[in-house]
């Protein structure tokens, strides 16, 4: 049997591995190049294929379907919003937008998706989604209307994190934002870490090997990179070798 998402995160974080998600956006990949864009990253030894966005410009649900089809890694949607869903996937990140105070993403989108994800067979895994200044204005704070953590206040982030955890969520994300300029700092990552045992994920701004080694070093099992692969699909070797490493 197919080991769950949220299994093969834990068990990494309990072997000390890491993993790599690569994000695709399918309004910002053709649908006649998401086959090449997925095979891509599974030969290249990407973990996940993260599936999502802030907006919703072409069709969602075909977009998953090509992917999953070409797919030998688990689909994992992470939804910009409530339209966001398709059976096709393998998991869905039920994503609450604990740093902010909008209650549309702390509880609106969850109620309007779920009977879609209560009957998708989908295996749904309770997410603090965690947004912390980038030093760009993103789209996920627009799109939210919330404000983010500020980036020098990690104690700020970890009782956010604290209260995600006693909530009963099973994955942190620290969220920078796609295409923010900074990632989360390492210091707010370790911090987070070396208070709560639950997987921590860390994405948006990730653009380096160093930034990429450097989230990892401080306590994220699982990072997640879109615009620089975007922009690079090549860098995607680079990053995996980091991977490795650990
Ligand atoms: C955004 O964490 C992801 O939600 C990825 O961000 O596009 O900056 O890599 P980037």
């Amino acid at each position: 049997m197919l080991e769950s998402v949220f299994s093969s995160i834990l068990n990494a974080q309990i072997a000390g591995t890491k993993l790599l998600a690569v994000l695709i956006d399918p309004d910002k990949h053709p649908l006649n190049r998401l086959a090449e864009t997925t095979l891509h990253v599974c030969n290249l030894g990407g973990d996940f294929i993260f599936v999502g966005g802030s907006l919703l410009q072409s069709s969602f649900a075909g977009a998953v379907h090509i992917i999953k089809e070409n797919s030998t890694i688990p689909v994992v949607i992470f939804p910009g919003n409530a339209m966001q869903i398709s059976a096709d996937a393998d998991a869905f990140l039920l994503l609450s937008l604990i740093s902010g105070r909008n209650p549309d993403f702390l509880i609106g989108q969850h109620v309007a998706a779920a009977y879609s994800l209560w009957n998708s067979g989908l295996e749904i895994i309770p997410t603090s989604y965690i947004l912390i200044d980038g030093g760009t204005r993103t789209s996920v704070e627009y799109m939210s209307q919330t404000m983010p953590i500020p980036s020098m206040k990690p104690d700020i982030a970890l009782a956010t994190a604290m209260a995600g955890a006693m909530l009963g969520h099973k994955l942190i994300y620290l969220e920078a934002g796609s295409g923010a300029s900074m990632p989360v700092p390492p210091a707010t990552i370790r911090h987070i870490a070396n208070h709560i045992q639950i997987p921590i994920i860390a994405g948006g701004g990730i653009r380096t090997t160093t930034q990429l080694s450097d989230a990892y070093t401080s306590g994220a099992t699982l990072a997640v990179v879109g615009t620089h692969l975007e922009e690079h699909p090549n860098a995607l070797a680079e990053l995996v070798n980091v991977k490795k490493k650990f």
